[in-house]
């Protein structure tokens, strides 16, 4: 079993739209009633030393498996919603890598990319409902695809020309967040106002295992739980936090921190799309039912850099790359497709052909985008200026007339 918390019995919220605290005791003794309202037991998986569970729909074979818990969250889905998961996750890996070809080449200053982890945030992506609220962190780009964000809209802000490039109220997808972490208490406020609206929508705050770590994050889970907050924390643990090995932060898995917040926390197979839909439209429904915040953990891996800055080679191994990429998210979902005959050869060839378009548009789009002020950084600083701020921008003046190509502009 993979639910940690007897929180999972919290009573809904009152008419009144007040945080339903009450009875919602936190203890460790055994059972908890579940998402389908089946009796499970409280996994003890840390404390019997055996390896957390994940909750797989998908196996890596590309097999269906059963769950109790969480097939009936699935158990509509059509064929061409499977193959639509499937288009998601190749556009957006099509996407990804251009954006990171684009960098090599100079036309980004930077890029973050998401390889390996689209299983994560399309499975999560296409669980939330358009009145639903969105808080990502820098490389939710598969969850912006499932939000209907242009994808040329992210890129602005890598080159430098902008510094969103979206409207965050036009998709309920607020901008990118680089201060680490603190796009959860944002998700916590906006998710206590929507109870006082007396509104059924749910907000959904991406994060990374690295920002688990952060004083924000608590922050967040405290107040989401007291508050009764319909919110759902999605944490991909992509195991690493730029160099940084998510066993240097946490002494238990993840997941399991939830529970001494007083809410239930789910690790779930995060290159097993299926799975994450399943448990993201659980823990969405459990938040517009007042039971308040759930903390998702999608165990993943990032297969390519932190960012295009680093270089991983110097603190990990390539066996583990490996080792992930035969758990590749879209390979796996591929083979369950192929296996159950909902996809031919046609539809492989045409997402092809598509996946190659949605390349050049990218491509055609960053290239037509201006190119960045340097100086763009020191402005909107303060209101009346500052010698300090004067003091630095003379400083990066000298510094760009080093260059002999930049003439210090
Ligand atoms: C408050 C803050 N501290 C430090 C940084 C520098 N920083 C940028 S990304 C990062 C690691 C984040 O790791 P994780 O949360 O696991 O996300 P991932 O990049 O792996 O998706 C750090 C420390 C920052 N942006 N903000
Ligand atoms: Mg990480």
């Amino acid at each position: 079993m993979t639910v940690d918390s007897s929180a999972a019995r919290k009573p809904r919220r009152s008419a009144a739209g007040k945080a339903g605290t009450t009875g919602s005791k936190t203890g460790t003794t055994g059972d908890t009633t579940g998402a389908t309202g089946t009796k499970r037991t409280t996994r003890t998986a840390a404390r019997k030393g055996a390896e957390p569970e994940l909750v797989q729909l998908l196996t890596p074979e590309g097999k269906r498996v059963k769950n109790a818990e969480f097939d009936a969250y699935v158990a509509g889905i059509t064929p061409e919603e499977l193959r639509g998961l499937y288009r998601d996750m190749v556009l957006t890996r099509r996407f990804d890598a251009e954006a990171t070809a684009l960098q090599r080449q100079g036309e980004l200053g930077l890029w973050a990319s998401l390889l390996g982890q689209e299983a994560a945030q399309i499975g999560s992506g296409r669980a939330t409902r358009e009145d639903d609220y969105v808080f990502p962190t820098y490389r939710e780009h598969g969850v912006a695809w499932c939000r209907g964000v242009d994808p040329t809209n992210l890129l602005g802000m890598f080159r430098g020309v902008n510094n969103g490039g979206w409207d965050p109220n036009s998709n309920n997808f607020h901008l990118y967040t680089i201060v680490i972490g603190s796009q959860t208490l944002h998700a916590t406020g906006y998710a206590m106002g929507i109870t006082k609206d007396g509104a059924d929508s749910a907000v959904i705050a991406y994060f990374g295992d690295g920002a688990s770590s952060q004083g924000d994050v608590a922050e967040s889970f405290t107040f989401s739980a007291v508050y009764n907050a319909p919110v759902v924390f999605f944490c991909q643990n992509n195991q690493w936090a730029i160099s940084e090995p998510t066993e240097k932060q946490s002494r238990v898995p993840l997941y399991q921190r939830a529970q001494g917040f007083g809410f239930p926390g789910v690790r779930v197979d995060g290159n097993d799309v299926l799975a994450c839909l399943a448990v993201t439209k659980w823990a969405l429904e459990r938040a517009r039912a007042g039971e308040g915040p759930t903390l998702v953990e999608a165990f993943t891996y990032r297969m390519g850099a932190h960012t295009t800055s680093d270089d991983p080679t110097r603190y990990r191994g390539d066996e583990e790359r490996q080792a992930w990429e035969a758990k590749d998210p879209i390979l796996r979902l591929r083979r369950y497709l192929e296996a159950s005959n909902h996809a031919d050869e046609g539809f492989f060839a045409e997402l092809e052909t598509e996946s190659e378009a949605l390349g050049k548009r990218v491509r055609e789009a960053v290239r037509a985008m201006p190119d960045p002020d340097h100086y763009a950084i020191f402005e909107n600083v303060y209101a009346d200026g500052h010698a300090l701020v004067d003091e630095e921008r003379a400083q990066f003046a000298a510094y760009q007339a080093s260059f002999a190509d930049e003439g210090g502009r």
